[in-house]
């Protein structure tokens, strides 16, 4: 029988982690299993999927939605997406989950790392450029993130190492038997 299709859902601010963790998980899991894996990551979506769009309140709607719904395919015939943007608004995160659970499993992981370490890292150098106005609503400094209240998973970006918060999160998908 064909197995149940999840989507892993990253959330949390730039800076934060996600792609690292989700790359960190992708390695480790290909150690174990042959399934192919989506990744809609924040950068490479936005060069194709989402071209054109910026960072207002709709275009980030726009955004978040179409991650979603190309997720929901994926899931729908079961496989794995791993989704990793930004995605600042509740009901935004709230419309993705229910795409997915359409038609099987969305892991929300809220990659927690403060605002405080992801600036100090700010290895794109965005952060300073917000802090000086050169860019607007920049998230966590000129524009809100809305925290989950009810995340699958949360994990502190800073807390320890990629390869340790994977394991985590392998944990959970075996805890729930999609892998
Ligand atoms: C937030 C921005 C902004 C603004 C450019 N606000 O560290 P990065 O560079 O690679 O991750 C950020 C990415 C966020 O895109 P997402 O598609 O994940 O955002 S959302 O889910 O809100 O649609 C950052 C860069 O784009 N970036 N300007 N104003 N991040």
């Amino acid at each position: 029988h064909a197995p149940r299709g999840f989507a892993l859902f990253f959330t949390g601010l730039s800076g934060a982690g996600k792609s690292t963790i989700a790359q960190a998980v992708i390695a480790q899991w290909l150690e174990h299993s042959s399934r192919p894996v989506t990744v809609l990551d924040g950068d490479e979506v936005r060069k194709h999927l989402s071209r054109g769009l910026g960072f207002s309140r709709e275009d980030r709607a726009a955004n978040v939605t179409r991650i979603a719904y190309v997720a929901s395919e994926i899931v729908r015939h079961g496989g794995v997406a791993i989704c990793a943007p930004i995605a600042p608004y509740a009901e935004d995160r709230a419309e993705a989950r229910a795409l997915v659970e359409a038609h099987g499993d969305f892991i929300e992981i809220h990659v927690s790392t403060a605002l405080e370490v992801c600036e100090s890292r700010d290895r794109k150098g965005l952060y300073a450029q917000a802090r000086a106005g050169k860019i607007s609503h920049f998230t966590g400094i000129s524009d809100p993130y809305e925290v989950p209240e009810h995340p699958e998973l949360r994990l502190d970006g800073h807390a320890a190492e990629p390869v340790v918060l994977a394991r985590q999160i392998l944990a959970l998908l075996r805890d729930r038997g999609l892998i």
